[in-house]
């Protein structure tokens, strides 16, 4: 029996045979419905995937292919538009490709939300433009910050870079921020106090305040209260002069902006939330929800977003269950996809979220090492959680299972979640149509990972290391190792060695050729680079330059005492954690030897023994930026050894920093001369790192609950914020 339509099928088809001359492509159209419906329904599931495949794949390589035929000659007219956006003005971007997938689909651009499906809709109501940007968006300089005759040894040698950056149009000094490995930098600031508390918006109060910076003492009960009260202490800056921009300046009693993206606040939501501070984190939720908004014409570094940004809003929503922290998540983590379309797949530095286009700094077509291997715990977990829908229900039970009793985020649980994640999650999947969730479960998370990984795997086969070390530099155009710089385990490279062996935890011990490539590393470290200070016998990790060692190490240096521990910790060789012993110690030193009980960011040591001291300091390194890493490897000292001194030293730094740091009215500030208590010139800067690494190590330190982020279910991103280890069957 024929349905009805076959019938008048048939009809048209008869119709047909006696007036072919007009009817000839009908038929033939017919007679192609007709094999289509003799074909098996798997047959045809199998074409129709097949094309919808091919569509999608068309859609994404659509920019990039667009971005090629441009060419260079569109540059130009790139530059006007972005210069127009500058002065308020909203020209069509140049070249801009048709509007599907807004904020998802990399390189894209908005449409407008009534034409969006729900799923791609923004869940936040745009901002308005941000406040105007002196210079264009990439302001990241080349890596050197100090005055001449000011400069490291490293700089002196390393000819190429020891140049201070110019204003590409006039030709002058650059004065404005420059940044340096996890810290943004006033090119022309001083050590004087009078350079920083007569700033363009600071007042002769402010500027009589900071002259007044006198070591403070802080009564406390205990040590988790004290450091609960220096957190408080610090959003208190942040929330009067700083609320919803990336740094407080203190002293100055304004902001900083980098990225135009609330940095502090994001950084700081998880330290929020492990220290229980209720009423804090539910004012920071929701800036998040109703004000932060990534569609904004703004160069970021990819690195620096990843691990503070796209790293703190995945370890909140972890925490939480809440999945307003997920979708933002999801929302930077695409916007930042563009900077891996490079020749070699080696990303560039700086992505314009708002634009979809990616370069590399002014200066030179390397990224650095430490960068492009330093975001893949991040992406590799939004790709986990993009996957696989019904993995985000299970975090929620599990969830449900922690607040039962471990103790994570007491008293935060009522009027911080306004949604059921769970029931908030399925709706947002299930309402997906077809090809939304061809696309967002198959699709990008594939994309998302495979753009990290493929940097893993061209590094780990890379020649040019020496013992497992890597130089400082790679090129995003050949995808080699730039020779230049030195082999340290400092900036540049540090967290290279750190995500090794965190990726191989992250991943349930599987990824062999990750945990071979950091056993080799540190074999290399004790081969090439680790000495014994001459009279105090402190062991350091020197740097390699030029076939010659130069005995100096930087603050940044001391997570590897921690990263060891935590290997050790895994099962990997004992004498890693002696190494550990005697690194913590140095790291140690480099504080309790200083005349303010705070560590330089570069300390010179002594390998002769006619001279009495172990530690020197440059006086182009007698800063400290309130860094993380020395507190960060305490707290790994001190889980796995339980041995109190490591406490008694974080709490000795603890109080250096509020006595030397701490502004009266609000907030800590960055220092320029830790060998001078008198006058340790405060900088008029608190790092996003402040709250999201350093209060919350030390909190972490100090807290008796060892299931407070137990090192055995979550691994550290180099920003201190938790994302879980994988199970190990998915
Ligand atoms: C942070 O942004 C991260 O820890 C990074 O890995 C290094 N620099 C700063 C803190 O010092």
């Amino acid at each position: 029996m024929y349905s009805p339509q076959r019938k008048d099928f048939v009809s048209l088809t008869l119709g047909d045979q006696h007036s072919r001359s007009y009817t000839n492509g009908k038929h033939r159209r017919q007679s192609c419905w007709r094999k289509w419906k003799q074909l098996s329904r798997l047959q045809r599931s199998l074409i129709l995937f097949l094309l919808a495949f091919l569509f999608i794949c068309g859609i994404l390589s659509y920019p990039s292919l667009t971005e090629q035929w441009r060419g260079l000659s569109d540059r130009a007219l790139k530059e006007d538009w972005v210069e127009m956006d500058n002065r308020g003005l909203r020209p069509i971007p140049p070249g801009l490709v048709p509007k599907i997938l807004p904020g998802v689909v990399p390189g894209v651009q908005d449409i407008p939300p009534e034409v969006m499906p729900e799923i791609q809709r923004p869940s936040i109501p745009l901002l308005p433009k941000p406040p105007a940007m002196r210079k264009p968006p990439s302001k990241r300089g080349p890596p050197v910050l100090q005055k001449r005759g000011n400069v490291s040894d490293w700089q002196v040698k390393d000819g190429e870079e020891a140049m201070l950056k110019r204003d590409e149009d006039g030709g002058k000094e650059a004065k404005t921020v420059i940044s340096w490995r996890g810290a943004m930098i006033e090119a022309e600031q001083g050590t004087e106090l009078q350079s920083t508390a007569h700033g363009k918006e600071g007042t002769v109060a402010d500027a009589e305040e900071a002259a007044n910076l006198k070591p403070v003492t802080v009564k406390a009960v205990d040590r988790v209260e004290a450091v609960q009260e220096a957190f408080r202490h610090a959003w208190k800056g942040y929330k009067a002069f700083a609320w919803g921009h990336d740094e407080l300046k203190p002293i100055s009693k304004t902001h900083g902006e980098w990225f135009g993206l609330g940095l502090t606040l994001i950084d700081a939501l998880d330290t929020m939330w492990i220290l229980g501070l209720k009423d804090e984190f539910a004012e920071a939720r929701k800036w998040v929800e109703t004000e932060l908004s990534f569609s904004k014409n703004v160069d970021v570094n990819l690195f620096e977003s990843t691990i503070r940004i796209l790293g703190g809003l995945l370890s909140t929503y972890h925490l939480t269950g809440d999945t307003l922290f997920l979708d933002k998540a999801k929302d930077i983590g695409f916007r930042l996809m563009p900077a891996f379309k490079t020749p070699s797949k080696i990303p560039y530095s700086d992505v314009n979220i708002g634009k979809g286009t990616a370069h590399p700094p002014r200066w030179t077509t390397d990224s650095t090492v430490a960068e492009v291997t330093s975001i893949q715990l991040e992406f590799r977990e939004l790709s986990r959680l993009t996957q696989d829908p019904q993995y985000q229900i299970k975090v929620d039970r599990k969830r449900s299972g922690r607040e039962r009793g471990n103790g994570i985020g007491k008293g935060l649980r009522a009027g911080t979640r306004t949604r059921n994640p769970r029931s908030a999650k399925a709706l947002h999947i299930d309402e997906a149509t077809g090809a939304n969730k061809f696309f967002f479960i198959i699709i990008l998370p594939f994309y998302l990972n495979n753009a990290v990984e493929e940097v893993t795997r061209q590094v780990h086969r890379l020649e040019g290391k020496r013992d497992g070390l890597v130089p400082m530099f790679i090129n995003t155009n050949s995808g080699k190792f730039t020779r230049r710089g030195a082999l340290t385990l400092g900036a540049r490279a540090d967290s290279y060695y750190e995500y090794l062996l965190k990726q191989w935890l992250q991943g349930s011990k599987k990824e062999t050729e990750l945990l071979e490539d950091y056993l080799q590393a540190i074999e290399g470290v004790k081969k090439n680079l680790l000495r014994q200070t001459s009279p105090g016998k402190l062991t350091f990790v020197g740097e390699l330059s030029n076939g010659r060692l130069n005995p100096k190490m930087d603050h940044l240096v001391c997570f590897l005492p921690g990263t060891l521990a935590l290997g050790a910790h895994n099962g990997l060789p004992a004498d890693h954690m002696d190494l550990a012993v005697q690194l913590m110690e140095t790291c140690h030193q480099m504080y309790a030897q200083m005349e303010t009980g705070l560590s330089p960011e570069i300390a010179h040591f002594n390998l002769q023994s006619n001279n009495g001291r172990d530690i020197d300091v440059k006086p182009a390194d007698r800063h400290n930026l309130l860094r993380p890493e020395t507190v960060e490897s305490l707290f790994y000292m001190y889980r796995f050894t339980k041995d109190s001194k490591y406490r008694d030293w974080g709490w000795d730094i603890l109080q250096s920093f509020n006595k030397y740091t701490r502004v009266p009215s609000g907030g800590y500030t960055s220092i320029s001369n830790v060998r001078d208590p008198e006058n340790p010139a405060p900088r008029d800067k608190m790092e996003s790192f402040f709250l999201g690494e350093t209060l919350k190590y030390l909190f972490l330190l100090f807290s008796d609950d060892n299931e407070l982020i137990s090192l055995d279910k979550y691994v550290f991103n180099t920003e201190a914020h938790p994302l879980p280890i994988w199970p190990s069957t998915s």
